[in-house]
């Protein structure tokens, strides 16, 4: 377990729950959050006994955006800086070799729509809300929201959510491809855990290995990244995980990895 002020991290078995605890102001993202989560992910990354991460708020939120009273009075430089700092933080998450999934309990609104977009699979709560509401405020989104929603969600309807600032709820989400599941809020938490197990029964090293070829193939062009994963995938041929994996379908038994 890492304690900090304004978020924890507890393992359970080898999933891991990294959950935003500062509910009083709604989990909202200051300094002090951003960097305990940049220092919480990288002991996470060193970690052998966590292999899956879920990442959830406290009480009714998930995390209401970056701290406006924080940002209120920033000049240009401290908001480049703000903005580079979460980028950063967002950024870890996202190349985490362990999955990372977000269970979004509540609101997920500017930065926290931003920091579940960062996770590489997002679990939705029915009480969920999501949106971009920056310009709201005057700001547009300054930890990737403009770059991330449009990979996921297509360029239309990126550019729709962040010109209207509008927010949507848990089913609208589902329907935009803004999140993979919807559940309701009392079994999200276990709904996110059997997932985490499902993934943690598979070759860890192969489902690591996923998401490296996933990532690096968004930012690449398709024939580079099909390259890319026809190296991985010749690396996992010299696994331990890969013989045993295959030597157990042929025998009709249940694989047992160690994940090298
Ligand atoms: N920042 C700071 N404090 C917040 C935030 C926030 N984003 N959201 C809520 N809080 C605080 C409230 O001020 C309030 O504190 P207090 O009790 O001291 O007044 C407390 O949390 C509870 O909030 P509410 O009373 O407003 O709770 P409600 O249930 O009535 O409303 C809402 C919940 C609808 C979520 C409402 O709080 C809200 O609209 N919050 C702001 C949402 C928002 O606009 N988010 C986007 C922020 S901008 C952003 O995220 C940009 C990211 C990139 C930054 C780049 C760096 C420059």
């Amino acid at each position: 377990m890492y304690q900090y002020k304004n978020i924890k991290f507890e393992n359970h078995d080898g999933i891991g729950v990294l959950t935003m605890n500062r509910p009083e102001a709604l989990n909202a993202l200051n300094s002090e959050t951003l960097a305990e989560l940049s220092e919480c992910i990288d002991k996470i990354a060193a970690d052998n006994d966590v292999q899956v991460v879920i990442l959830t708020g406290e009480g009714k939120s998930f995390v209401a955006g970056a701290d406006i009273k924080e940002m209120v009075n920033m000049t240009s430089k401290e908001g480049y800086s703000f903005a580079k700092t979460g980028q950063a933080a967002f950024s870890k998450i996202e190349k985490l070799p362990q999955p990372v999934i977000a269970a979004v309990n509540g609101f997920a609104f500017g930065g926290g729509c931003e920091l579940s977009m960062a996770c590489d699979i997002r679990l939705a709560s029915e009480k969920a809300k999501f949106g971009q509401p920056e310009v709201a405020l005057g700001i547009i989104p300054g930890f990737a929201g403009s770059q991330r929603l449009p990979r996921i969600v297509g360029k239309g309807i990126a550019k729709e959510l962040l010109y209207t600032g509008n927010t949507i709820d848990a089913q609208e989400a589902y329907r935009i491809g803004l999140v993979n599941k919807v559940y309701p809020a009392e079994t999200l938490m276990d709904e996110a855990k059997k997932m985490a197990a499902v993934i943690m029964s598979k070759g860890p090293y192969a489902v690591r290995l996923c998401k490296e070829a996933v990532n690096t193939g968004f930012e690449v062009d398709q024939t580079t990244g099909s390259d890319f994963e026809a190296s991985l995938f010749g690396i996992t041929c010299s696994t331990v995980d890969q013989k045993e994996g295959m030597t157990a379908f042929i025998e009709k038994r249940k694989a047992t990895f160690v994940g090298k």
